[in-house]
C-alpha cells in the first residue's frame, strides 16, 4: 500500500509540473508575441530576452518548510506563487510598463499580486517589477489556471540583482554594513543609468519620427 502511494504521489508531482511548464510556455509566446508586434509597428524590441525556471524540488521543499506550511502537492499549489518563473529583461525603463499593462490586459490573464519595487525600491536597492499571474491551461477534460510568477526589469536592473544575488549567496554570513551601503550605491548608480539611456533612446526616436514626417 506504501509503494501504491508513493507511485501516486510521483505521478500527480510530474503531471503538476507539467502543468507549470505549460504556463511557462503560453507566457513566453504572449510576450514573443508582444515584443514582435512592437518591432513590426514602433521599430522597438522592449524585450531583451527572457529567462525562465521550474522551481527546484529542493527549493520547493525549503520555502515550505520556512514557511512553516503543510508539505504536500495541494500545499504548493495552493501556497506557492512561484514554481513557475520567467523573468523578462527590458532595454529601457518605460518598456516594463508597457510589457506589464499589455500583458496583464490580456483576457485570459487574471492578474494575482503586483508588487513594484521600481517604484519603491527595496532596502537594499533591489529593483523589479513582480506580477503574479495566472494563465488558463486547456487539458482534453478540464481548463486549469495555472500561477506564474513574472519578474519584469531592465538589463542594468538584472546585473546589478545577478550580481547581488551571487554576492549573497557566496557570503556565508551576513554581509557588512559598509558593503551592504556600496552595493546600495551601486544600484542608485544604475538607477541613474537607465534614466540616461531612457532618455538618449526617447531623443533618437523623436528624431527619427521628424526626419521621417519631412
Ligand atoms: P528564486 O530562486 O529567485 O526563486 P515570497 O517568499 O516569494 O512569498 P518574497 O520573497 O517577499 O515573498 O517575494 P518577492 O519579494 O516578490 O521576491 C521573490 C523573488 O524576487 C526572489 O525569489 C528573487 O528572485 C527576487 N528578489 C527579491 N528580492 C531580491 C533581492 O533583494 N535581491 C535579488 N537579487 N533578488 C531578489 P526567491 O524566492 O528568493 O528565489
Amino acid at each position: 500500500y506504501e509503494n501504491l502511494k508513493i507511485v501516486e504521489d510521483v505521478k500527480g508531482f510530474i503531471r503538476q509540473q507539467q502543468l507549470y511548464n505549460a504556463a511557462i510556455k503560453e507566457i513566453r509566446t504572449k510576450l514573443e508575441i508582444l515584443d514582435e508586434e512592437f518591432q513590426v509597428q514602433y521599430d522597438h524590441n522592449p524585450i531583451h530576452h527572457i529567462e525562465y525556471r521550474l522551481k527546484s524540488p529542493k527549493s520547493i521543499l525549503q520555502k515550505l518548510k520556512k514557511k512553516d506550511l503543510d508539505i504536500s502537492m495541494s500545499s504548493v499549489r495552493e501556497n506557492l506563487m512561484d514554481v513557475a518563473g520567467v523573468r523578462v529583461i527590458c532595454n529601457y525603463i518605460d518598456d516594463i510598463n508597457s510589457i506589464a499593462n499589455l500583458l496583464i490586459g490580456q483576457d485570459d490573464i487574471t492578474l494575482i499580486e503586483k508588487r513594484d519595487y521600481i517604484t519603491h525600491p527595496k532596502e537594499n536597492g533591489y529593483r523589479s517589477l513582480h506580477l503574479i499571474v495566472a494563465v488558463p491551461i486547456f487539458l482534453a477534460e478540464k481548463t486549469e489556471k495555472i500561477p506564474v510568477e513574472i519578474q519584469i526589469r531592465t538589463i542594468a536592473m538584472d546585473f546589478w540583482a545577478s550580481l547581488e544575488h551571487q554576492l549573497k549567496y557566496k557570503s556565508r554570513e551576513d554581509i557588512s554594513e559598509e558593503l551592504r551601503q556600496r552595493l546600495k550605491n551601486c544600484a542608485d548608480s544604475i538607477t541613474q543609468l537607465d534614466m540616461e539611456m531612457y532618455e538618449i533612446h526617447q531623443e533618437i526616436a523623436v528624431g527619427k519620427d521628424r526626419q521621417t514626417s519631412l
